[in-house]
């Protein structure tokens, strides 16, 4: 059996390598190693990380951030089930809706953020990405929720988070609920300026802060 540094090592090269079958086998392993889903997800997030940083320099291009993220996703599928697992034998802890903002298509982090609230025992809705402001300010009035978290991957994107604190407080619900941002061009600055209530650096981070706001 795979030590857990033989894992991690082989998650971290997969998405490196873009090979979705590496990291489907990283996963097995470590499963069968006992190792923490989360762990084994955090370690395909740093890798996907160093993805973003090449692609930023110049050494990678568009076809490799995709193929890396396609391998993510590959391994994560696998990670799943295990993790629904542990939801199914959690009671609920609030509903969480959540989304990527309109005008953007990433969803990688937004996905984890997903996964991880309700491995922690959270009802989320998942708006998707490319989302209309009005599409979850209608979310809000229909689910009620404890949260709301919109995820945004570009400086061009996040801007809309500011229509999300202003058409709630339209709609006359902003009072009803948290808001929550997050996504690689976020920071707590950015959070404060616009009057969102909770700044997800990360998911481990995200989920954290909702369990604080909800006094779970
Ligand atoms: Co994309 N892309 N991309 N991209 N992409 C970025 C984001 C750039 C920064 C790369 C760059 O140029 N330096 C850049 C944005 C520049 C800007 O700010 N303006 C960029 C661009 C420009 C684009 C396109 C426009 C490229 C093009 O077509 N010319 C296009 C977007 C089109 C659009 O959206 N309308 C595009 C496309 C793509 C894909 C499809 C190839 C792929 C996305 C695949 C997918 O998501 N299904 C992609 C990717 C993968 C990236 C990078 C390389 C990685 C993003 C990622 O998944 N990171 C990224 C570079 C980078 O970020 N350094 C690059 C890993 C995840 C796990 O981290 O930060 O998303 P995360 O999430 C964390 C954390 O933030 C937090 O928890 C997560 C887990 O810990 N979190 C939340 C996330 N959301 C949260 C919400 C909450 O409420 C709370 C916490």
């Amino acid at each position: 059996m795979a030590s857990k540094d033989e894992v991690m090592a082989m998650a971290k090269e997969a998405i490196m390598e873009f090979d979705g079958e590496m990291a489907e086998e990283a996963a097995q392993e470590g499963l069968k190693a006992g190792i923490n889903p989360v762990e084994i997800i955090e370690a395909y997030t740093a890798a996907m990380g160093d993805v973003g940083v090449q692609f930023e320099q110049g050494t990678l291009f568009l076809p490799h951030v995709l193929a890396a993220s396609e391998a993510m996703n590959a391994g994560i599928k696998v990670l799943k089930p295990e993790m629904e697992k542990t939801k199914a034998q959690t009671v609920s802890k609030g509903k969480v809706v959540i989304g990527t903002i309109e005008g953007d298509i990433h969803s990688i982090g937004k996905d984890i953020v997903v996964s991880m609230l309700g491995i922690a025992g959270y009802d989320v809705i998942d708006l998707g990405r490319d989302v209309p402001v009005k599409t979850i300010v209608e979310a809000v009035k229909e689910h009620k929720p404890a949260i709301v978290g919109t995820s945004a991957l570009m400086t061009t994107t996040m801007v809309t988070q500011i229509q999300v604190e202003e058409q709630l407080k339209e709609a006359g619900v902003r009072d009803t609920v948290k808001t929550m941002v997050g996504g690689a061009p976020c920071t707590q600055d950015w959070a404060d300026k616009i009057g969102a209530d909770i700044y997800g650096e990360s998911a481990t981070d995200a989920v954290s802060k909702v369990k604080a706001a909800t006094g779970a």
